[in-house]
């Protein structure tokens, strides 16, 4: 399957205008992609926005702004009260990296009659957001790789500082082009190099806090691994977690000898644990997920749970583990 880059074009250049909005929280999949879509709307002539009410940014996110500033790219970003009343019938929005209406930087927006839904997540229960055209596939690395596809077919070369944060935006979602890396997520990083993304704005762009990859590593270092080839880490009793914080320590602990499926137990709110699971791909963890109310894809799944503690969960997970270990 591929984005077909002529219909999303025809749309665009039907349109009065577009505002182009991802889910809250922007990350640099979300901004990148974001940026690459205006990029394309203002080559094609179009009167564009970025729809952003987030008024924190993630340390990357924050650091692109500024930098863009620096750099003096021009970027209309608004706010939904303000272009409210400048929506006609033909005003297209653009919803990126996410597909579910309560995930958007504003639901007010999916008001706006004509929206095409471009993301990379598994399709999950809930209600999607109700589309012209959609193109939703978990196959591809990250948002940005699918709108590097519209851009190459069309020929569109962009600005060099955007074309670095797209692939800061890949590099976050396959956790360094290990993960869900295709030849398709190669090609894309190699368009991105080709319009001057450089490998040493990116290493400024993802510099995190100190404290924050110590958190990090303090898990992992209490991490068990189980039956030969299972792992479980179990984050800290007072501490919460961004679910990407768990999806990140799974990533990370794939990397160990004997590890086949990786799982990271941690508080996500005050009373909701999540469970984030990876796989290389010769364990099923969207099957174990399941049995704990999840689920996902074979190689990477997660789940959520209410009312129970972490050693609670890690027992319960531990004993899955092992009734599956017994049917093998
Ligand atoms: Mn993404």
């Amino acid at each position: 399957m591929h984005i077909e880059a002529d219909v999303v074009k025809e749309y665009i250049e039907n349109s009065t205008q577009v505002v182009i909005m991802a889910h809250r929280n922007l990350d640099l999949d979300a901004l990148g992609s974001s940026l690459g879509v205006y990029y394309l709307c203002k080559t094609l002539g179009k009167k564009a926005c970025l729809l952003i009410e987030d008024d924190q940014h993630e340390a990357g996110v924050a650091r692109s702004f500024s930098e863009l500033n620096r750099l003096k790219i021009n970027l209309q970003i608004k706010k939904f009260s303000q272009i409210e009343n400048k929506i006609d019938a033909k005003t297209l929005l653009i919803v990126l990296d996410t597909h579910m209406p309560n995930l958007v930087q504003n639901e007010l927006a999916l008001q706006i009659p004509n929206i095409i839904t471009i993301d990379h997540h598994i399709i999950g229960e809930g209600n999607r957001i109700a589309s012209s055209y959609e193109y939703i596939e978990y196959e591809q690395s990250s948002s940005v790789e699918i709108i590097i596809e519209l851009l190459s077919h069309l020929n569109i070369y962009i600005h060099p500082y955007i074309a670095t944060i797209m692939l800061a935006g890949i590099f976050i979602d396959t956790n360094g082009f290990f993960s869900k890396t295709s030849k398709k997520t190669h090609e894309g990083a190699a368009y991105l190099y080709l319009c001057g993304a450089t490998l040493k704005e990116l290493q400024y762009l993802l510099k995190e806090d100190i404290e924050k990859y110590n958190d990090r590593q303090r898990v992992i270092s209490e991490s068990k691994i189980i039956n030969n080839q299972f792992i479980i880490a179990v984050g800290h009793e007072h501490y919460l977690y961004d679910k990407e914080d768990l999806a990140k320590i799974s990533d990370t602990m794939l990397l160990f000898n004997q590890v086949e499926a990786s799982f990271t137990i941690g508080k996500i709110d005050t009373d909701t644990i999540g469970i984030s699971a990876r796989s290389l791909g010769n364990i099923n963890v969207q099957m174990i997920m399941e049995q704990l109310g999840g689920g996902g894809h074979a190689s990477d799944a997660a789940t959520q749970l209410n009312g129970d503690t972490l050693e609670g969960i890690r027992l319960k997970l531990k004993s899955i583990i092992n009734k599956l270990e017994g049917g093998l």
